[in-house]
């Protein structure tokens, strides 16, 4: 059963009269709608939480609401202008109970409602302009987050853990539901001899030397907000925000802002790390995050780079050898294809490694 649209819009404690519900853009876990109100009210975004992927909405809201009156506070406290247009604002719910989701129990869902921010628009283009932009603006991000005392809670357990992703793979080797095993010896065999250097940060982490911090962890460009002029207004999409190390951000950004093609692309001789928006997204992102940044986390950004590609490889492959249960897939080999894209892209990184160490060192001079 699907739920009655204006029923759930009643639920939130919005201001005005609602003119018009229609979906709005082309997210592949959530699904959107725009709510228009009548005259100068503001209007609203009306979200499906995708509950499958997210267990815990009750955890995944609170993380939500956590940081976003925390930058909101930080923004009223520096005297800033136009704090609506640069942080997101929850609506609550009527019934006076103070959540900032509804359950529908008829049709088992969840729904959320934001205000709209006017006169914004998203990116899906990376150009080294707007990759330094977006670097900036993760590493201002994860900067105004670093003294928040809420505890936030792993909206996905392990989402960016290493030896989890590793172990799932194991796993699934082990199983082998479709017979798959066999014709993927190789991409195991070069997977597996990188497992040990790929797993540093979780030892980095046990040794005490790698905090873990609230990060974004899906820092891609069309999860940010600009004006009309360009300029960035805030991070979106903030489902993912949890403790994880920073590496998750400055990785996941590089791995589909610098590949130089889609991460489907069957061209696998096409793929090659680009490192006009490397050195591009790695200033800005170090102009905003040096303050905080310990050594060891500037030392491993260009492990996180190779990181996020290899993460993605031992997820796509996973889900290819468990007969394709988690991403969407359009043709039979698509995980496949996915896999060998993401390990060509992981191999440039590796390449590039000894220049992006020299870039970085540069920077910090
Ligand atoms: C998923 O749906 P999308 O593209 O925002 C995945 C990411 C992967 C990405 C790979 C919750 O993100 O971790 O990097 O696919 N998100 C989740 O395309 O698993
Ligand atoms: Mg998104």
């Amino acid at each position: 059963m699907t739920s009655n649209l204006n029923e759930i819009i009643g639920r939130f404690a919005i201001e005005g009269t609602v003119d018009a519900v229609k979906p709005l853009g082309n997210g592949l876990i959530n699904d959107t709608y725009k709510v228009t109100t009548i005259g100068t009210d503001p209007d609203y975004v009306l979200q499906r939480i995708n509950h499958h992927i997210f267990t815990d909405v009750e955890g995944l809201q609170r993380n939500i609401q956590a940081v976003t009156s925390h930058i909101r506070r930080k923004l009223e406290a520096e005297g800033a202008s136009d704090i609506d247009r640069k942080v997101l604002a929850f609506v609550p719910l009527t019934d006076g109970s103070g959540k900032t989701y509804y359950y529908d129990a008829d049709a088992d869902a969840y729904w959320r409602m934001m205000v709209f921010i006017p006169d914004a628009v998203t990116k899906e283009a990376v150009t080294p302009e707007s990759s330094r932009d977006c670097g900036r603006a993760f590493g201002q991000f994860e900067a105004s987050l670093v003294d928040i005392d809420s505890e936030l809670t792993e909206s996905i357990p392990d989402f960016h853990n290493m030896e989890f992703r590793l172990k799932q793979l194991r796993e699934a080797v082990e199983a082998d539901p479709k017979g798959r095993v066999a014709e993927v010896k190789a991409e195991l065999d070069d997977i597996f001899s990188h497992a040990d250097e790929m797993t540093a940060a979780e030892r980095l982490h046990r040794e005490g030397k790698l905090p873990k911090r609230i990060c974004h962890c899906d820092t891609k460009v069309n999860n940010m907000m600009f004006d009309k002029e360009g300029n960035v207004l805030c991070v979106i999409d903030l489902d993912t925000v949890m403790p994880s190390y920073i590496f998750s951000d400055y990785g996941d950004f590089l791995r589909t802002g610098a590949n130089k093609v889609a991460e489907d692309d069957p061209a696998i001789d096409k793929v090659e790390f680009d490192m006009d928006i490397f050195r591009a997204f790695t200033e800005g992102y170090l102009e905003s995050a040096k303050s905080f940044l310990l050594p060891v986390e500037i030392e491993n950004l260009p492990y996180a780079a190779a990181l996020f590609p290899y993460m993605q490889a031992v997820r796509f492959l996973a889900d290819y050898i468990n007969g394709d249960t988690y991403y969407k897939i359009k043709y039979p080999e698509h995980n496949l294809v996915r896999t060998h894209n993401q390990l060509a892209l992981f191999h440039s990184v590796l390449d590039n490694t000894p220049a992006m160490r020299d870039f970085i060192a540069a920077q910090l001079a």
